[in-house]
C-alpha cells in the first residue's frame, strides 16, 4: 500500500495586535522565535506595534516594514500590507482578526494552510476540554482550532525553550554576582531579600511598601521602568522616578531599572529571591525561574481574574504545606484585591517564617512543570495531526 505523503510545514505566519501593554507581542515572539531555532521553521511574525516589540527586543526598528531578528522575519501589520502566499501554518495569536485579504487567500491554497487562534494561558480547568477545538468558518472552506496553553497534558502546554533550565541553571552557579554588578548593586548581604516588582496600579502597594520599611531584614527591590512607578514614587515621597533612581527608607532600598530586554529580565527573574509578576507571561517566566513569586492577574471587568487567579493558587499550592500555602494564597489574594485576604503586614511576617518552604516549593514546581512537553511542540504535533487529516 502506497503511504500517504504529509508536505513539511515550514513556513508559519504569526500576527500579532498588541491591544496594551507587552504580553501579545511577548508570547508572540517567543512562539516565533522557538519555532524558528528549535523547529528550523521559516517564521514572519506580523506585529502592529513595532514600538512595544522594541521595548522588550531593543535591537527592533519600529520604522521597517520587514527585518530579520534571531531567524525570524519581523513584518510591520499595516492597513496596506500585502502578505503574498499565506504560510503552511497561521497562528492568530489571541484572537486577533486576521486582515480579509489575507483570509481570502488562504482559500486559494490546496490543502488550506492550518490556522490556530493561539488563545490567553489560564490553569482554569475549562481550559482543556476547549482545547483543540475546531471552528469552520462561517462562509469559507477554512477551519481555525482554539489551541490554549494550559498546565496539564491535556492543554498546549507552556512555552519554554529547550535550552532555558540549563542556562538559568549555569546563570544561577556562575553569573548570578556579575549580573548584580551589571545593575549596581553589590552582591547581597546575608539574610538579605532581593525583589523584584513588575506591577500593575496596585491599592496594596502602599502597605507592602510599609511592611517592608519595617521589615527585620533588608529589603531591595528592583523595580523596571513601568506602571506602578508613580505609585512609588508616591510612597517615597518624590514627584516621580526614573531609570537608575535610588531611594532607602528603613530596611528598604528601591532602585528603578531601565526596562529590560526580554532576555535580561529573565535573568533578572533568576537572580531574585521573590518576583511580583503581573499578566501571563512573567508569571510564567517567574515559575521557570525556580522562585517564589506573586503574580497579579491581568484585571478583567466583573473580577474575571480571581477565578484565574483561584485556579493557579489552587495548582500551585496543591502539594504545599499548609502554613505556606496560606501565606501564599493570602499573599497573592491581597495583591489582586480579594476581599477578606490579610493585610500585607501579616502576609510579610508569614513570608519571613516560610521563606525556605516556599523557596524549596518554586524549585519543585519548575521540575514539576518541565515534566510535561513545552507548547512548541505541542503546537507542531497538533499542526501536524490537522495536516495529515486534511491531505
Ligand atoms: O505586559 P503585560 O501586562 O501583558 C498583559 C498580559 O499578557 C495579558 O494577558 C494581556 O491580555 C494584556 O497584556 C493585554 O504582562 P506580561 O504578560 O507578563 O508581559 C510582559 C512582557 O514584558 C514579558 O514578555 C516580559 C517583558 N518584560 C521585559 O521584556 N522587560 C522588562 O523589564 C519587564 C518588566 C518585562
Amino acid at each position: 500500500m502506497k503511504q500517504m505523503v504529509v508536505p513539511a510545514m515550514r513556513t508559519w505566519d504569526i500576527f500579532c495586535s498588541v491591544i496594551d501593554n507587552y504580553g501579545d507581542v511577548g508570547v508572540s515572539w517567543r512562539l516565533a522565535r522557538s519555532l524558528a531555532h528549535e523547529q528550523g521553521a521559516q517564521v514572519r511574525l506580523w506585529v502592529d506595534d513595532l514600538t512595544a516589540f522594541q521595548r522588550i527586543r531593543p535591537d527592533i526598528r519600529p520604522e521597517r516594514a520587514q527585518q530579520s531578528c534571531d531567524g525570524v522575519t519581523v513584518c510591520a501589520w499595516r492597513p496596506d500590507m500585502s502578505a503574498g502566499r499565506p504560510a503552511d501554518v497561521v497562528v492568530e495569536a489571541f484572537g486577533c482578526t486576521l486582515p480579509e485579504a489575507y483570509v481570502a487567500d488562504m482559500v486559494t491554497r490546496s490543502p488550506p494552510p492550518v490556522w490556530i487562534n493561539l488563545e490567553y494561558l489560564s490553569a482554569e480547568t475549562w481550559v482543556a476540554a476547549h482545547h483543540g477545538l475546531p471552528s469552520p468558518h462561517p462562509r469559507l472552506p477554512l477551519t481555525k482550532y482554539f489551541f490554549f496553553p494550559g498546565y496539564t497534558e491535556q492543554t498546549g502546554g507552556l512555552l519554554r525553550e529547550r535550552d532555558l533550565l540549563m542556562r538559568r541553571a549555569h546563570f544561577v552557579q556562575h553569573d548570578v554576582a556579575a549580573h548584580w554588578q551589571s545593575l549596581g548593586l553589590p552582591p547581597p548581604v546575608p539574610g538579605e531579600w532581593r525583589i523584584s516588582l513588575f506591577a500593575y496600579e496596585n491599592p496594596a502597594l502602599a502597605e507592602l511598601l510599609d511592611a517592608w520599611h519595617a521589615s527585620a531584614e533588608p529589603v531591595t527591590l528592583l523595580v523596571p521602568e513601568g506602571r506602578i512607578l508613580p505609585q512609588v514614587a508616591d510612597w517615597l515621597g518624590v514627584p516621580g522616578l526614573h531609570a537608575c533612581d535610588a531611594a532607602r527608607r528603613g530596611a528598604l532600598e528601591v532602585r528603578v531599572l531601565p526596562f529590560a530586554s526580554q532576555d535580561d529580565y529573565d535573568r533578572l527573574l533568576w537572580a531574585c529571591d521573590l518576583n511580583f509578576v503581573r499578566g501571563e507571561d512573567s508569571c510564567v517566566r517567574a515559575q521557570w525561574a525556580a522562585r517564589p513569586l506573586v503574580w497579579q492577574a491581568y484585571p478583567q471587568a466583573a473580577a474575571a481574574h480571581h477565578d484565574k487567579l483561584d485556579a493557579l493558587l489552587a495548582i500551585y499550592t496543591a502539594s504545599l504545606e499548609s502554613a505556606a500555602a496560606q501565606v501564599l494564597i493570602g499573599t497573592w489574594q491581597r495583591w489582586n484585591g480579594v476581599p477578606g485576604a490579610p493585610d500585607m503586614a501579616a502576609c510579610w511576617a508569614g513570608w519571613r517564617a516560610q521563606r525556605d518552604v516556599l523557596g524549596a516549593h518554586a524549585t519543585v514546581w519548575q521540575a514539576r512543570l518541565a515534566d510535561h512537553p513545552g507548547l512548541v511542540d505541542t503546537l507542531v504535533k497538533f499542526v501536524e495531526s490537522k495536516r495529515s487529516q486534511a491531505v
